[in-house]
């Protein structure tokens, strides 16, 4: 049935929660033919993922989404049938006052970040009555395991994955200005954190025997590539030759630009958690960079996921795996021998991911489940 739903986000300090309501909220528009609109308290920064955002702009729709400045809540808005609240993000006052008004209590959902760990199927779906007043909202948990909300995954995303042919990867590549592939390279796409050890990577890659394409998008991490490269044997402002290594550095793109980046690349780095779910579908080996939790909680959360992602590896690669992934996290130096330890296992990684999405395309979709459970509630 057709519900009307109110998506709340807020903006902490990267692209990850907009990344996430965006994609969801396209998802519940498109491929369940919701009302959605989307409640976002930085519209620049969503613009970057979503160019047709203008941050000028208050309230506007965007592929099908309404989409309003988080900041234009007030008594007048009248609440839809299902609230999301994003990351515990919190309702404005003024509107969870106008929930109360509701004759039928709204289904009010928030959803959590997304981990591995065992203890998320035990809180997916656990009521929270709120402290004061008469409502109640559920958490929500996207997840790796049935029992939990599953991952974002649009109703043709595989399919479009696997008709991307050589000939779209080229059209791809011309329109976006990126080089041609010369035979034998590899080209990686590099998305991760300022902490991240990215110059022993570039010292790595340069050394490699096969030419390597390194794609990373403007921003703090390619300025420090540019500045570390510092003798290379040639240089414009966004390519920089040194050795084998070739870096394209390339202005961020839209959302659904970046998906045909990662699946025409043979590896690619990803980080926080909407690339990375990215990159699973992608089918490509690839490098986690976990978004850094205070008291190194996000170990845990790392761990989880490696424990689920290799259980069913032959031990050698598993190890690969684990190594070059603890490498990148600032567990320990990354080098050569490490890089070409997980590169040997690049074939029977991209067998082993392929398995995976089967195994993922098993359980529903996040924005199925959601519907689903709010249908179920209404
Ligand atoms: O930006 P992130 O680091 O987001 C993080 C995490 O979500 C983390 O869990 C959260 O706590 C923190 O934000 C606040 O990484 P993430 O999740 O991969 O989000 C990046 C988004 O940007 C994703 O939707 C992909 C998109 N993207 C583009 O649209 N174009 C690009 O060129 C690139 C590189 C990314």
């Amino acid at each position: 049935m057709q519900r009307r739903w109110d998506i709340f986000c807020t903006v902490i300090d990267n692209f990850g929660d907009i990344g996430v309501c965006w994609r969801l909220a396209r998802q519940l528009t498109q491929d369940h033919h919701q009302v959605v609109r989307l409640w976002v308290d930085d519209l620049t920064s969503f613009s970057c993922i979503a160019p047709d955002v203008n941050p000028e702009i208050q309230q506007q729709v965007v592929q099908g989404v309404e989409i309003c400045r988080w900041q234009c809540v007030s008594v007048e808005v009248e609440p839809a049938e299902v609230v999301i609240e994003a990351f515990a993000c919190e309702l404005p006052d003024v509107y969870v006052a106008a929930l109360l008004q509701r004759k039928k209590q709204p289904v009010w959902i928030n959803l959590e970040y997304l981990s591995a760990e065992p203890w998320v199927v035990q809180c997916h779906g656990l009521p929270s009555p709120h402290p004061r007043l008469p409502l109640i909202k559920t958490f929500f948990f996207p997840g790796f395991v049935q029992g939990t909300g599953g991952l974002l995954r649009e109703k043709n995303l595989i399919a479009r994955r696997s008709t991307f042919s050589t000939t779209a990867e080229r059209a791809f590549l011309q329109r976006k200005g990126l080089l041609k592939r010369k035979p034998g390279e590899i080209r990686i796409s590099l998305f991760c954190y300022d902490t991240a050890p990215v110059t022993k990577l570039i010292q790595v890659l340069s050394e490699s025997s096969k030419p390597v394409l390194l794609i990373v998008t403007e921003g703090s991490v390619a300025g420090s590539i540019a500045s570390l490269l510092n003798n290379p044997s040639s240089r414009t402002e966004k390519l920089i030759q040194y050795g084998q290594l070739t870096v394209q550095i390339i202005p961020f793109m839209e959302q659904a630009d970046y998906d045909l980046l990662l699946w025409s690349c043979d590896f690619n780095f990803v980080r926080g958690e909407d690339s990375f779910v990215r990159a699973q579908w992608a089918g490509s080996p690839f490098v986690w960079n976990i978004y850094p939790q205070t008291e190194s909680a996000h170990w845990k959360k790392l761990d989880a996921f490696l424990d689920l992602y290799t259980a069913n590896m032959p031990e050698e690669m598993a190890d690969a795996v684990r190594e070059i992934w603890a490498c990148w996290n600032g567990r320990y130096e990354i080098n050569s021998a490490i890089w070409l330890n997980y590169f040997s296992f690049r074939e029977s990684l991209t067998e082993h991911n392929k398995d995976r999405v089967k195994q993922l395309l098993k359980q529903d979709d996040l924005a199925s489940s959601l519907a689903q459970f709010a249908e179920n509630k209404l």
